[in-house]
């Protein structure tokens, strides 16, 4: 499946929520575009949300949806990999290794880590904590050259680095060295309720984000209430109109233009117009993956397939790593 000469991309994605069209256009639209030009893995990282409080039944569903969207969107199963986080156990294993070469004031210097455990109150879990150590594991074990994410988690990818370099001092040399990978074409899609914040799937204000899932007349109406700037010209200042400048750059991604172009397209139109506009924009752009999405979900077991066959491509490629680190570390072999 794989070709010798490409290099080999890694990414994955939490099932913490319903996927929003930030994480569209910043994450899954990139990881579908880079598929012929590398190798590419993705994962559903289920066992990193269980570093906050989950519901069972939900946290099983939206595994399995968040797979389906990302097949929607145009992953690619005869091209990349595609497998979920729990279904290989060396993920696991190779994190324990790495909790005993890790140390604690490196990880306690992790932004993500201040910033989620002040919202846990008194009970903080210690997976939370060791999130970036199950990343490196994640990681490492597939020889990763790049790994594309957002800027909140390139402290992670920093971190990978450096525990891979260290066990390749300590030991012998054994992981690949990964690089963080930010792809020209990134979009950074802000809040549609406060455009100085990040669109995000945890938001509590569900008008802040438009879910992939949404439907037409959703979509349309979010758009609408969409916060806007003072005055009445539909330009592109992020400083000055950060709603307004907002909206252009979701509806210059979503019709491949310029913003320049997004621009002269809105020159004589009213607010209410151009909300309008990108609204249609939007769901005319999401409807294709919608009807596949709910093709798809309704096809479980073809999902499920998927998923085993990725599970267990992922699992040899990750075994044969795995194993030169038990060796190395000392564990009696048979
Ligand atoms: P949460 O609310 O659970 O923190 P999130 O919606 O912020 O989730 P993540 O799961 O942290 O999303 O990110 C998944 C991927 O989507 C990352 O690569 C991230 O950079 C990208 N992403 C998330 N939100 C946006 C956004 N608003 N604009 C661009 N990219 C985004
Ligand atoms: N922490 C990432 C998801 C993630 C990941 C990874 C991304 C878990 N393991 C390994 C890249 C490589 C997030 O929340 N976006």
């Amino acid at each position: 499946m794989f070709d010798k000469d490409k290099k080999t991309i890694f990414s994955g994605i939490q099932p913490s929520g319903e996927f929003t069209i930030g994480n569209y256009f910043g994450a899954i639209k990139n990881w579908v575009d880079l598929q012929g030009d590398y190798n590419c893995i993705y994962f559903i990282a289920d066992m990193h949300s269980l570093t906050v409080p989950q519901v069972p039944a939900d946290l099983r569903r939206r595994t399995f949806e968040c797979s389906a969207m990302l097949l929607a969107a145009g992953v690619d199963p005869d091209k990349s990999l595609l497998f979920v986080q729990s279904h290989v156990s060396a993920h696991a294993e190779l994190c324990w290794i790495l909790n005993c070469n890790s140390y604690m004031g490196e990880m306690s210097r992790m932004t993500q880590y201040k910033d989620k455990s002040a919202k846990q109150g008194e009970n903080i879990r210690v997976g939370l904590f060791d999130y970036p150590v199950l990343m490196a594991a994640d990681i490492l074990l597939y020889n990763s050259d790049l790994v594309p994410v957002g800027a909140d988690q390139t402290q992670h990818v920093e971190l990978a680095r450096n525990i891979a370099e260290r066990f390749n001092n300590n030991y012998s040399p054994t992981f690949t060295v990964p690089e963080g990978y930010i792809p020209e074409s990134g979009a950074r899609i802000m809040s549609l309720a406060d455009p100085t914040r990040k669109m995000s799937k945890s938001d509590e204000n569900a008008n802040a984000y438009i879910l992939m899932k949404d439907p037409r007349d959703v979509i349309i109406s979010k758009f609408k209430k969409a916060v806007t700037d003072s005055g009445h010209e539909i330009v592109h200042d992020r400083e000055n109109k950060p709603g307004i400048s907002n909206l252009l750059e979701i509806y210059a991604c979503v019709c491949g233009k310029s913003v320049k172009e997004a621009e002269a397209d809105f020159a004589t139109s009213s607010y209410a117009d151009f909300k309008l506009a990108v609204g249609e924009a939007v769901a005319d752009r999401l409807a294709p993956i919608q009807s596949e999405f709910d093709r798809l979900v309704k096809d479980k077991q073809y999902v499920m397939d998927i998923l085993k066959d990725g599970s267990e491509k992922a699992s040899a490629i990750a075994a044969r790593v795995l194993d030169k680190v038990k060796r190395k570390v000392g564990y009696l072999q048979f």
